[in-house]
């Protein structure tokens, strides 16, 4: 069986919550992060999660790549779009402006400016700097969902499996960034899910 690397907490919950909603066969091994001795940096030289490792041994990292190879084993999912479509190219874009502007360029440099700037006393502007990309990241967010409950197509695909992670994550940033009630209302929905319940209770045990 294919396993799946996670930790509590971390940004692979969004390809946990894929693999409910797909309801796929896959093993959920949860690891510890930046622990010498953790299992992932013998599954992922990076030592990061998630890390997918397949019946063969084979590996795909990276959230993005993961969630589309997961709804790519259910044809046909209401959680992805068939090659070629419009609706697949829209739900790929925000699967790229979620990893990139918003976990790399805006979360990792508010959680961890260590590695973006050596010095410890420049790591208060580096955080101002990731909460004031973030804050631009959410504000086309919430342009975009608007009258709108998921990103794509009206209903739940993988990059809502995916956004909700990091609106879930802006509670831990204090009020100045949960006072969206576009986006309190997208956090509502995303963890009213069973999908998502069910994820949350498995990370927490
Ligand atoms: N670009 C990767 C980033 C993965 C990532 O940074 N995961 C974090 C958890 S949110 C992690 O494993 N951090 C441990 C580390 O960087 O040492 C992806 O999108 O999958």
């Amino acid at each position: 069986m294919s396993k799946l690397y996670i930790a509590r907490g971390a940004c692979s919950f969004g390809t946990h919550v894929a693999v409910r909603e797909l309801g796929l066969p896959v093993e959920l091994v949860k690891v510890k992060l930046r622990e010498p001795g953790s299992l992932i940096y013998q599954v992922n030289p990076l030592g990061r999660v998630p890390a997918l490792q397949l019946d063969d041994g084979a590996l795909i990292t990276e959230s993005t790549a993961i969630l589309q190879y997961l709804a790519d084993q259910v044809p046909g999912t209401p959680l992805f779009a068939p090659a070629g479509s419009i609706e697949r190219g829209q739900i790929q874009s925000w699967l790229s402006y979620i990893g990139t502007e918003i976990h790399v360029g805006s979360f990792r440099a508010i959680n961890r400016p260590e590695r973006y700037h050596p010095d410890p006393a420049e790591h208060t502007l580096v955080r101002e700097r990731g909460a004031v990309q973030l804050k631009a990241g959410l504000s086309h967010i919430e342009k975009h969902l608007t009258g709108r409950q998921w990103l794509v197509g009206e209903r739940f695909t993988i990059a809502d499996a995916y956004l909700g992670v990091f609106i879930g994550w802006l509670a831990r940033l204090g009020p100045e960034f949960a006072d969206s009630a576009v986006l309190n209302g997208y956090r509502e929905a995303y963890r009213a899910r069973p999908s998502v319940q069910a994820a949350l209770a498995f990370e927490q045990d």
